[in-house]
């Protein structure tokens, strides 16, 4: 991908623990690596095409001495997410914030923390099999897409389909969302518990009826694997409520293990299931 950088942008600031800091301040330096298309800006040779650097410079500016800090991670992790949210073609930030002058107390030549944040495309899976089905889906969409670290909410077609594994449940709502979060793997999930909560949803039986289920099938091209969440999703290639949707929304997403995209694993479902 392309990118512009900006190189040691010279910021008066009081972040730091110690109250002399916080009183004071002192000179950063912020270093920017920004990851953009820049290609129809190179053609077309207009501003308006561009990341504009000047523009990101006084951002940054008024961004980072806004609010004092204690820790420069904090500061660094602030502003990338102040930039990836305001400018709209920022696909990927590298932020550097070093303090030279830091009260180390020891001769030293710089500390600095450096953080790469992006934009994330990931897939989710939502169901509904109880009450009205349809209005617990609507509202689920609707809180997914006004989470402030989620953009571009795109939902698929919604089908009918008969319940799968523990078959001796109403007939279920299924549908899939595409966005771009801020959000990381764990703390998605978080916020989609959080969601299925607003719904009623209480868990008493495993693959039972529910109100709301929302699930991660993909993030990004990852592999992932904790306690609590394995991505890609372990069961999606068997499970055409899941595939039949999400074709819609990603046909040739390959999956990142299975080696085959969407639109091939849910022909196999298709041909398994007739
Ligand atoms: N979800 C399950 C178990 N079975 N069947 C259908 N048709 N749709 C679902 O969303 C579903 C299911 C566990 O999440
Ligand atoms: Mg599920
Ligand atoms: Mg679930």
């Amino acid at each position: 991908m392309d990118m512009i950088r900006i190189d040691n942008l010279k910021i008066m600031a009081h972040h730091g623990v110690l109250k002399e800091e916080k009183i004071h301040g002192q000179d950063f330096f912020l270093s920017a690596k920004l990851y953009v298309d820049a290609r129809k800006a190179g053609r077309t040779d207009d501003l308006a095409h561009a990341l504009d650097y000047a523009d990101v410079s006084h951002f940054l500016k008024e961004r980072f001495t806004r609010q004092s800090f204690n820790l420069i991670e904090a500061a660094c992790e602030d502003c990338c997410e102040a930039l990836l949210l305001h400018y709209d073609m920022l696909q990927e930030v590298e932020l550097t914030v070093s303090k030279p002058h830091a009260p180390i107390g020891l001769p030293f030549e710089n500390v600095s923390v450096t953080m790469t944040r992006k934009w994330h495309r990931v897939y989710l899976a939502i169901g509904s099999n109880m009450g009205d089905r349809k209005a617990y889906l609507l509202n689920g969409l609707e809180e997914v897409s006004n989470h402030p670290l989620i953009k571009n909410a795109k939902c698929s077609s919604i089908f009918e389909t008969k319940p799968y594994g523990y078959t001796e449940q109403d007939m279920f709502l299924n549908g899939c969302i595409a966005i771009d979060t801020l959000l990381k793997e764990e703390e998605l999930l978080t916020f989609l518990h959080q969601v299925e909560q607003h719904a009623g949803r209480e868990r008493t039986v495993i693959w039972g009826p529910r109100t709301l289920d929302l699930d991660i099938i993909f993030y990004d091209r990852e592999e992932y694997e904790s306690k609590d969440l394995v991505i890609p999703h372990v069961d999606m290639q068997n499970r055409l409520f899941v595939l039949k949707p999400l074709e819609e929304l990603c046909p040739n997403y390959r999956h990142p293990i299975l080696g085959k995209t969407v639109r091939e694993l849910l022909k196999e479902q298709e041909r398994k299931e007739v």
